[in-house]
């Protein structure tokens, strides 16, 4: 059988096996299609199996120079070990959720940082679970930059896989399996129409990984001014160190800002455990703010009811509204205390950083909770600077910053319940962009020179990060 007439073959089988079904349907993200595809189902006909792997072998394996191959998971994963065998080309497994135990390794297999390798695919819609798997081997030093497709269902796909440096070839466009299915009577030339209708909407664009992009190009996606102005001083002053300056007398304070201001983005401040507060301390802080181009978060952590948390906000002995650029918020009392904010903030370029999880031991923070959390500011997009997280996982949006306390340079704990993380596990493995650190600069002989070496040391995992080239 020659190449065409085994395309052809394919084709049909899949129509035969319910791989491909024509009707109305709804996707997951709630969009109607008339074409719905599901190929997990050739794992039962090793026929198809065969003429799958052939057919891609044919195609784009036999000649491929790469060392590895890679199916993205799972429906490519079985395609990915028959091509493997067949090409004699070593195979790389990713993990779709790292373990949580031994090495956490998201690929398995022997490579060397610098092999290429090849990317499998069933069905490409967007790209976004290619990109996903590409992400995962680039952090590992791969060079992950092209992938075999079965079907291009022509949505968008190649394009999003091309601007990400990813070259994509296909076995079928949608147009093409479309055709033979009409020239074979397996569907009216009507519904082929309705599928080349369909064709034309519009879809979504892939999110890219929020953690490779640098700062600077963060600073153009965000939708609140505050956030926009930490990730350019971030870029600018080449730190991403907040520093948790949690001493109780306003001179101590002042001075140690003096001595570290130039190497952090942010001062952290619990303006309730100073004792000899004076709104000459907010004059002083605010003009080394100016002075070394730091931001001021207020750690006031508002956990009341909206009318309530507007007053702590503007009121008191400390009218925290007038000097902070940002404040720290809790989602317990629900939206109310976002609505409340977003009336008082006077400043349009001031910011709330949401708690959606907590560093300390035993906090009872649920991830139903940090999914809620993250949803809730959605609906607040000029209103939210980020959230106060450890993980990476917690939200998507590259233009919200992950602001990540507990980090010391060695792990540990102290003993109520505070949980340290190196700044390797937070800004590598965890997804931190600003990470705090207090006790491990203010307890320092010399914070001074101990703000530079967390300076240095967490700039150069951001930059090992934004390298995609992960270890
Ligand atoms: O989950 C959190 C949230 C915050 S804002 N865990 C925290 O430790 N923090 C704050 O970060 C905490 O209030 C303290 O001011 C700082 C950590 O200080 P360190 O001395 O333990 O580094």
């Amino acid at each position: 059988m020659d190449y065409d007439t085994k395309l052809e073959d394919l084709a049909l089988s899949l129509f035969n096996i319910d791989a491909v079904k024509f009707g109305d349907f709804t996707t997951k993200s709630g969009i109607k299609t008339p074409v719905y595809f599901d190929l997990r189902v050739i794992v039962s006909y090793p026929e198809v199996m065969e003429l799958i792997s052939d057919l891609l072998y044919e195609f784009a394996v036999k000649d491929n120079k790469s060392n590895h191959l890679c199916g993205v998971p799972y429906t490519a994963l079985p395609i990915a070990t028959l091509l493997s065998v067949k090409a004699k080309k070593s195979m790389l497994m990713r993990r779709k959720e790292a373990k949580s135990y031994g090495t956490k390794k998201m690929v398995e297999g022997h490579y060397n940082s610098g092999d290429t390798c090849l990317i499998i695919e069933d069905v490409v819609t967007s790209g976004s679970s290619v990109l996903e798997t590409v992400n995962d081997l680039r952090k590992e030093g791969l060079n992950a930059d092209e992938a075999i497709i079965i079907l291009d269902r022509e949505q968008g796909g190649r394009k999003n896989l091309e601007s990400n440096s990813v070259k994509m070839k296909s076995l079928f466009t949608m147009t093409k399996l479309i055709s033979i299915l009409v020239a074979h009577n397996k569907i009216t030339p009507q519904v082929g129409m309705d599928v080349a209708n369909y064709l034309q909407s519009p879809v979504t664009i892939p999110v890219i990984d929020r953690i490779l992009l640098p700062y600077e190009k963060r600073a153009e996606m965000t939708t609140n001014l505050a956030a926009k102005q930490l990730f350019n001083i971030m870029a600018t002053k080449k730190t991403n160190l907040c520093l948790s300056v949690d001493l109780t007398s306003a001179t101590d304070i002042l001075n140690l800002v003096e001595k570290v201001g130039e190497h952090i983005c942010m001062v952290k401040t619990h303006i309730d455990i100073i004792e000899d507060f004076s709104d000459n301390f907010i004059t002083n802080l605010k003009s080394l703010a100016q002075k070394f181009n730091f931001l001021i978060l207020e750690d006031r952590k508002f956990a009341d009811i909206g009318n309530t948390v507007s007053l702590q906000y503007s009121k008191g002995l400390y009218k925290v509204g007038q000097w902070a650029d940002c404040v720290t918020v809790h989602s317990l009392p629900g939206e109310g205390i976002l609505k409340a904010l977003n009336a008082s903030m006077n400043e349009i370029n001031q910011g709330v950083f949401l708690l959606a999880e907590m560093s300390c031991e035993g906090n009872l923070i649920t991830p139903d909770y940090t999914e809620a959390t993250v949803k809730m500011a959605a609906k607040y997009p000029n209103l939210i600077t980020g959230f106060v997280c450890q993980k990476k996982e917690t939200f998507k949006d590259p233009g919200l910053i992950q602001f990540t306390p507990g980090v010391q340079l060695e792990s540990s704990k102290d003993n109520l319940g505070q949980v340290y993380n190196t700044p390797e596990k937070v800004i590598l493995e965890n997804g931190a962009d600003i990470v705090v650190v207090g006790r491990g600069i203010v307890a320092a002989k010399s914070p001074e020179s101990q703000a530079v070496i967390y300076k240095d040391t967490l700039w150069k995992c951001y930059a090992k990060r934004v390298s995609g080239k992960i270890e």
